[in-house]
Parts: C-alpha cells; structure tokens; sequence
C-alpha cells in the first residue's frame, strides 16, 4: 500500500535499473554479494543472458542449516486451517507496512490459498521457523512453481513470497537462512532460478515498476489517510472526479467461465509475446488463476468479450488484497489489475490508437466491475500496455516502487512487461 499523492503522470517508469537514495554500497550487501546475482556497477554493458552458477544436485545439501538454539525449522501444512491461521496472523501482524506505517498488507487466508497452493505447489516449499518452547510461528518463506520467458529463453522459477521475520527478531539475519533454506529445497527439485519482487532495492533488479492508483471510493481513501485532499478541491470535486457509471459499456462482456480457458490461455500467450518477460501458463494453470473458487470468498474477478462468432476477443483480471488500516483496524479493499489481453494489440501492423482505444474501454469496465464488487482502490503498475490508459482512466502515481528479481540469472533491463502476478 503506497500514498496516493497526485505525482506527474508523464513520469511512469518502465524498467528503469535502480538508481539514487536506496541504493547502499555493494559492499553493504553483507548476504546478497555473496549469491548468484547480478551485482551493482555492471550495468550499462550489454550482457550474455543465463545462469550465473551451474549446480548439480550432487553437490546440495541434503539437510538445512541449523538454525540458532531455541528455534526449529518447519513445513507447514496449509491444508490445515489451524497451520492456515498461524501463518495469516504472522503476516496480519508482521508483513509489509507502507513507510509510513499506516497500512498492512492483511492476505486473507482465501488469498493465501490462491498465492501459495498454486497447481505444482508442494508442503516443501512452506517453510516456517517455530519457537522450540512456545511452538509459535516466527518466520515464514514460500515458493510455487513458475515457467517465466526472458525474451526468447523460458525456464523454471520457483516464485517466492512471504518473507516475513516476526518483528522482535528482526536485525538477527534470519531472513538470509531462510532464503538459503528455500534455495535448498528448490535446488533439490533441480530448479536453479528464482523470481521475486520487493519494494526494497536489492542486488539488482531486472525492471522496476511504479504503483499507480485509482481511487473508487474517495471518500474512505480520505478518511484513513490515503487520498489527500488536492490543493484548491473539494471533496464533492473528488467524488464525482472519481464516479463511474453502474454498468459496463463494452459488448459481449461476461465473465470468464471454466470454458474459456483454452481461449483465454491462447488469447494471453499471444499478447504476453509481445514482452520481454512474462509468465508461460498452462490450461490448468490459468483456471487456478483466473476462475474464482466456488464457496468462497472471491479473490480473483475475470472477464472476456465475446464476439458474434463465438470468439474470445479481450480479456482482464483483477484480484483483491485488503490492507489493514494500521490506526483503526478497518481495512481497505484493494483491486490488483492482473493479467489483461486484447486482439487490438496482435493486429500484423501494430496500431497503437486502436489499442489505446480498446484497453481504455476494457479497463473502464473493470473499474465499474472493482466498484460493484465494494472494492475501494484499484491499483495497476507501469507495466505492460498499462501506460495507455493510466491517466486518462485517472490513476495517479503513488510513491510506492516495485523492484523485480531474478535470481541466477543474468538479464539485460527489462522495459515495462513484466510479470503482473507477482503483484502479490
Ligand atoms: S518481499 C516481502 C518481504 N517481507 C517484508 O517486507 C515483511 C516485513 N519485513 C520482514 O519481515 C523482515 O524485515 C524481512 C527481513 C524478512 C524482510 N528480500 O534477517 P535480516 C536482506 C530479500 O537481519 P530482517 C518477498 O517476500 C537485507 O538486504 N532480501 O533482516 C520476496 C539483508 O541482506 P544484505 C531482503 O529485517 C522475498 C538481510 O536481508 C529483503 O530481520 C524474496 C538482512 O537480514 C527482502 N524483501 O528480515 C527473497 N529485506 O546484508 C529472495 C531485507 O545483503 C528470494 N533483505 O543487505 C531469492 C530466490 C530464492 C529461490 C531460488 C531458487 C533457485
């Protein structure tokens, strides 16, 4: 969750390397100078793209580091609803907060579920720390599987997320073991690349992208602190700046069913090519992503137009992740644009107004669908096509970045395109 504070449009980032303030001395970089990643002071050269370190599964430990006394390394089972709780209470508590400390993340179980049991999920990959006495969850790391393509090259990630240290043992270099842990275990599997974001600059991001936001419910973004009142305007202004109409607009829009997969999966393959980086999906893979779980509480909304023939034309998605309202423990609901794609953008000669045109009235739609789901923000990044709409759909830049990761493998800046699911 990031401020919304009216920034200059014009100055979307699309993979700019990091640079500036947070950079510290490779020196500083105590644990990550010593991995598998591309380092400060090497940019700006055009690189030969692939691993850094060539493995064997011979040569990986069979057992994890011991960890300091008083602590137990653990799997744990998100089958279980109890397990389930433990590991949503760590991160409602301990997970990542704004820098300003007025909102945190609060993944929801449902959320959880989506995120981490994605399809060739293994317990393995759930990797938690207890206190030997107390039995109490403190640390926490986990990864799915994911094919991701580096311009014409595609190979297995294992996707982490959820790093979290419980905040009384934060500055102890926990973090590092874990990561170590979960190279491990994915090292074993004979995965050798890794693929993270963070809103921290690390040893050394491939792209970075900036939050944008797109209030839906202004007056509530105002109250909790999100949405400053602009100089000169009223509330009554922002209200109706930010209104949108009850219906969609766009013909043949319904949403995704289990028979449009096939479809959807073929319609996104094709868009995603025009990227340099993106995830690869399999059928199976886009029905966990995209279709909501039924008897749930819906995480995930998606939709596609429908043409007279029968053929899926467009496609988008958005997700919900609430964050905590730090002061008084109401939350806000935030709409996470997810993955989108149109046959606007595959015509032989590309024709950006045409794109323009149509990713403009699919995203319009998706903010009316967020505000009748009581969704309170929408959220996009400067990725992909999205800076062709962002203004004239009135996002504003925040002042939140996030900074993506490869891990063993060497990669030129990526621009923009980028893998939105790691959003999350
Ligand atoms: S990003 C979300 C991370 N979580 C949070 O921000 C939640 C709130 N914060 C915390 O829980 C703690 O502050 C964390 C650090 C756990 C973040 N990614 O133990 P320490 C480096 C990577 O003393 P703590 C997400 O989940 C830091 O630069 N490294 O610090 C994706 C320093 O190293 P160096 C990070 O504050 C995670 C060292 O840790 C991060 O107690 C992807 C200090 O350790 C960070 N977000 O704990 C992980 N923050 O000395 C990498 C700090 O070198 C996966 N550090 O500067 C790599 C791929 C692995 C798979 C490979 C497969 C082959």
């Amino acid at each position: 969750a990031t401020m919304l504070k009216g920034m200059n449009l014009s100055e979307i980032m699309t993979g700019l390397a990091a640079s500036g303030k947070n950079v510290k001395d490779m020196g500083a970089y105590k644990f990550w100078q010593t991995q598998p990643v591309p380092q400060f002071g090497e940019e700006g050269k055009k690189l030969e793209e692939g691993p850094l370190k060539i493995q064997t599964v011979e040569e990986i430990d069979k057992e994890p580091q011991p960890l300091v006394a008083g602590f137990d390394w653990v799997t744990v089972d998100l089958t279980d609803d109890g397990e389930m709780k433990e590991v949503y209470e760590l991160l409602n508590g301990h997970y990542v907060e704004d820098d300003e400390a007025m909102f945190r993340f609060n993944y929801i179980p449902e959320v959880l579920r989506w995120a981490m049991m994605a399809p060739g999920w293994q317990r393995k990959y759930h990797i938690g720390v207890r206190a030997t006495e107390s039995r109490k969850l403190v640390a926490f790391i986990s990864a799915v599987p994911v094919n991701i393509r580096v311009r014409n090259k595609t190979f297995t990630t294992s996707e982490v997320n959820f790093l979290c240290v419980h905040k009384k043992l934060r500055g102890k270099r926990l973090a590092p073991v874990l990561i170590k842990e979960v190279t491990r275990i994915s090292n074993l599997d004979g995965v050798w690349q890794g693929l993270y974001t963070a809103g921290v600059v690390l040893p050394r991001p491939v792209s970075t992208c900036r939050y944008y936001h797109r209030a839906l419910n202004w007056p509530k973004l105002h109250g909790c602190g999100f949405s400053p009142l602009p100089a000169g305007s009223k509330p009554q202004y922002q209200v109706r700046k930010y209104a949108v109409p009850d219906g969609t607009a766009t013909k043949g829009l319904r949403p995704m069913r289990e028979t449009d997969v096939d479809a959807v999966v073929s319609l996104l393959t094709r868009y995603l090519a025009r990227f340099d980086m993106a995830p690869e999906f399999t059928a199976e893979e886009a029905k966990h992503w995209f279709l909501p779980k039924k008897d749930v509480k819906q995480v995930i909304w998606s939709y596609v137009v429908e043409d007279n023939n029968k053929n899926i034309t467009d496609f988008f998605s958005f997700f919900c992740v609430e964050s905590s309202i730090i002061k008084n423990n109401e939350v806000l609901r935030v709409a996470y644009l997810f993955y989108y794609a149109t046959e606007a953008g595959l015509t032989t000669t590309p024709d950006k107004p045409a794109l323009k045109a149509r990713l403009n009235a699919l995203i319009h739609d998706a903010l009316v669908l967020a505000k009748k789901a009581k969704l309170d923000v929408f959220n996009a990044l400067s990725l992909m096509d999205n800076g062709l709409f962002l203004e004239q759909q009135k996002f504003g830049g925040g002042d939140g970045q996030l900074h993506y990761y490869l891990f063993n493998y060497r990669a030129n800046p990526i621009a923009g395109g980028v893998n939105a699911k790691n959003q999350l």
